[in-house]
């Protein structure tokens, strides 16, 4: 029952969308404190400390919860662990079919180093991963589909542009219509992932590097190779008139009999910024590894395993008398 009323001091690692994003939350927030960025880059465009990435682990003493803001295509591989034997760290790793392999490893360096990580944090996986758990288990045989988009994936934007020959990329996921209408009434059975959406990416590179960079992409496992996916080659100048904002959003829909009536579940999400989304529930899933970190917990915990009240900054006590 008990709240947590001491102020958490944070750090960020990684100052791209989602680092600016998280910097932005972590001020609104009443219990925590920003206490600095660690950065390869020595010049960042904020008021916020800013210090050497490879100088974090001398930090480790000062920070109760570091935000991973890095990618998942290569920098969360290559880097996470590493700040796991560290820190409290709390990621948003969103390569679904790799998150058991994530998991292990970040469960053992966490252990190591006597600390929490929260990984795989954000909407998809995140918030989406509760409700799909949620509604499936009311269920006694559900019918359940993920739609997302129309919008920005950063997940996928990221891994466009680690493709060698990049300068600048974006990736829109666009879901069908039609699949949404069949899911909702219940028909979603014959409806996979790869089917009910296609990738849309939009790249700015030196035209000699097209047919690589396509052949890149278009065979890039788990990413692209399982969709329908379409490059566009585009100058710099419409990359900057037309690819600027970061919406998204999407549905969980589950459906099923429940001995003769027939229920539906949706959680529907529509984000102005992706990126600012994502980061909302990044710095919630923080608070709560700082809870289950002075709780004596150790180890790498999904969201799935987490007490909604721990997210909140509200006390367990005052959430109940409002809400139940
Ligand atoms: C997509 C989704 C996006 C999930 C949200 C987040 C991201 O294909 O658009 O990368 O933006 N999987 N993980």
């Amino acid at each position: 029952m008990s709240s947590s009323p001491l102020t958490l001091r944070t750090a960020i690692v990684g100052y791209g969308n989602l680092g600016k994003s998280v910097e932005k939350l972590i001020r609104a927030q009443p219990d925590m404190d920003l206490v600095g960025i660690f950065s390869r880059r020595s010049e960042l465009d904020t008021d916020t400390p800013v210090f050497p990435a490879a100088s974090a682990a001398d930090h480790a003493q000062d920070i109760d919860v570091l935000f991973l803001c890095l990618g998942s295509a290569t920098d969360i591989p290559e880097q996470a662990a590493g700040y796991a034997r560290h820190f409290t760290t709390v990621d948003t790793y969103d390569n679904h079919q790799l998150i058991p392999e994530h998991y292990a490893t970040m469960d053992a360096a966490a252990r190591e180093g006597g600390h929490v990580a929260m990984i795989s944090t954000g909407w998809d996986p995140g918030l989406f991963s509760l409700n799909r758990t949620l509604a499936s288990a009311l269920f006694p045989d559900a019918q359940q589909n993920t739609f997302w988009g129309k919008g920005l994936s950063q997940g996928h934007s990221d891994a466009v542009r680690r493709v060698p020959g990049v300068r600048r990329g974006v990736q829109y996921t666009i879901p069908n219509e039609d699949a949404i209408v069949e899911a909702k009434a219940g028909r979603g059975a014959e409806i996979s992932a790869t089917s009910a959406h296609v990738r849309e990416c939009y790249v700015v590179a030196d035209e000699a590097d097209h047919a690589d960079i396509r052949e890149a992409i278009t065979t890039m496992p788990d990413y692209f190779a399982p969709y329908d996916t379409t490059v566009h080659f585009i100058s710099d100048e419409v990359f900057e008139r037309d690819h600027q904002g970061m919406p998204h959003g999407g549905h969980v829909v589950t459906s099923g009999d429940l001995g003769g009536s027939c229920s539906s579940v949706e959680f529907a999400l529509k984000l102005g910024s992706n990126p600012d989304f994502t980061a909302a529930s990044q710095v919630a899933y923080g608070r709560a590894a700082a809870r289950l970190k002075a709780e004596g917990k150790t180890g790498a915990f999904t969201v799935l395993e987490v007490a909604p009240y721990l997210l909140s900054p509200v006390a367990l006590d005052e959430l109940i008398r409002r809400d139940v």
